[in-house]
Parts: structure tokens; C-alpha cells; sequence
């Protein structure tokens, strides 16, 4: 409810085709599924996000620059720049930073309507979430199949079973969130059951909790090729060197 306030404000100020006179708009967009199959391609998803609804503020005055410059130069598949502002403190200003890393970049959102979709193609975004939870299957169907048309593809988060009838032709790449969005608790043993059930063509990617090799090496034995982190990089005393 609290999203469709915000959309219907910014819908209001700024019309459609002010956003499509935006500079992302004329950059060419960067494949994630190409990235993350790349043969010798890390599948790491590398998150910037300064506080999260689970977390409270993980880094408050963090560098959006130089942190997404060390992602990439470290070996980041893919870069995701959270822009909601309300639970984690995001912006699309923090994204079009990222943007000058030549890696793709998600805009990590709670996306429930095309506009949406045109402003992240704008601000120079490759990739768009859809959140089964937020949506019925029909929405995440032509939510991506828009997304496509603009050239923008999409990962499907999925949480729980129930959500498998939201899979689609128009979305190829499936994430399984390891974290209840409503409890916050991590449970990587039922990601791994869910997966199994996933038809074999979807690109598989895990979300959330992540933090020792472990989790990524059991991750890339049952099959799945991208991994999202983001507190356990944003929590780092250093930023890795660049
Ligand atoms: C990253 P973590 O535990 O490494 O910080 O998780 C990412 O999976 C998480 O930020 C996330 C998210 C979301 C955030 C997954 N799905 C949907 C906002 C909306």
C-alpha cells in the first residue's frame, strides 16, 4: 500500500516521457543471464544497501561509488543497488552512480507497476526484481513480458512453494529468497528443496543470509549460477582496495 502512494506521487511529478528523454534510456543494457553463464563468471550478485528492515542501518554514510567500483574490480557478476527509500534507505541516485561500473546492475525495488519499470530503465538499470509475494501470477507475467519489450530482464524472487505458479516464459531467472520476508529467518535446507522443483531451463540464483564459501559451494552443487549478497559485504570494516 505504502509503494502505490509513493508510485502515484512520482507519477504524477514526472511524466513517461520525461523519463524516456533520460540518458539510461540510449545506453545499451548488459545481459545478466550472459554474465552469470560466462564460464569462469563468480555468480556473485554484490548488493548495496545501507539499512534493512531485518538489520536496522548496516553502514549509514556509505560510498555508493567507491563500494560498486570494488564490487566490480573484485569480481562481482553483477552489481544490485537497493532504491527504496522507505525500508532500506535507497535512492535512484545511489543506482545511476553504480552505473558508470560496466557490469549489470539490478534495481533492487518492489516494483508493482510499469512505471516503475520505465524509471529503472532510465536511471540506466539492466535487471528489475518481481516478488511473487507482492504480485498475483498474471502481474509477474506482464510485468516481465514489459520489462522484455524495453529490453530489461527480470528475476522472479520466490519464498515458498505456493509461489512456483508464478513462473513464466518471461522469466527466465528464478531467486529463491533463503529469508522469510515476514519472520526475517534464514532457511537455506528449504531454498534447496524448492529448487528441485523449478523446471530445468530457469537460471537459478540465491538470496539472502549468504556469508562463508560454504553456502555458495552447496548453492553451485544443486545447480544454481548467481548468488546475491549484501549485508555480509556492506557489513565489511574495509572496502576492499581498488
Ligand atoms: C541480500 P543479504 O542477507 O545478503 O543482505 O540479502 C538480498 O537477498 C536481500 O536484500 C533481498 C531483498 C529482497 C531486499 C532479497 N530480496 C527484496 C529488498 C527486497
Amino acid at each position: 500500500a505504502h509503494k502505490k502512494t509513493e508510485v502515484a506521487t512520482r507519477k504524477a511529478a514526472v511524466s513517461i516521457k520525461d523519463l524516456e528523454a533520460r540518458p539510461g534510456y540510449i545506453i545499451p543494457v548488459r545481459s545478466l543471464a550472459d554474465s552469470l553463464l560466462k564460464e569462469n563468471s563468480t555468480g556473485i550478485i554484490a548488493e548495496f544497501k545501507r539499512k534493512s528492515p531485518s538489520k536496522g542501518f548496516i553502514k549509514q554514510d556509505a560510498n555508493v561509488s567507491e563500494i560498486t567500483t570494488a564490487y566490480t574490480k573484485h569480481g562481482a557478476a553483477c552489481l544490485s543497488v537497493l532504491t527504496d527509500e522507505h525500508f532500506f534507505g535507497g535512492s535512484d541516485e545511489d543506482l545511476m552512480q553504480a552505473r558508470k561500473n560496466d557490469i549489470p546492475i539490478l534495481r533492487k525495488d518492489f516494483i508493482i507497476d510499469e512505471y516503475q519499470i520505465i524509471e529503472a530503465k532510465s536511471i540506466g538499470a539492466d535487471v528489475i526484481l518481481l516478488i511473487a509475494a507482492c504480485l498475483t501470477p498474471k502481474e509477474v507475467q506482464s510485468l516481465a513480458t514489459f520489462a522484455a519489450s524495453l529490453g530489461l530482464e527480470t528475476i522472479l524472487e520466490l519464498h515458498a512453494e505456493e509461489e512456483l505458479a508464478h513462473i513464466c516464459d518471461a522469466t527466465k531467472i528464478v531467486g529463491i529468497n533463503n529469508r522469510d520476508l515476514k519472520t526475517f529467518n534464514v532457511d537455506i535446507e528449504r531454498s534447496l528443496r524448492m529448487a528441485e522443483r523449478l523446471p530445468a531451463d530457469k537460471i537459478k540464483i540465491a538470496e539472502s543470509g549468504i556469508d562463508k564459501i560454504e553456502d555458495i559451494l552447496l548453492f553451485k552443487q544443486n545447480g544454481f549460477k548467481g548468488f546475491l549478497i549484501g549485508e555480509y559485504f556492506m557489513k565489511q570494516e574495509d572496502t576492499p582496495a581498488l
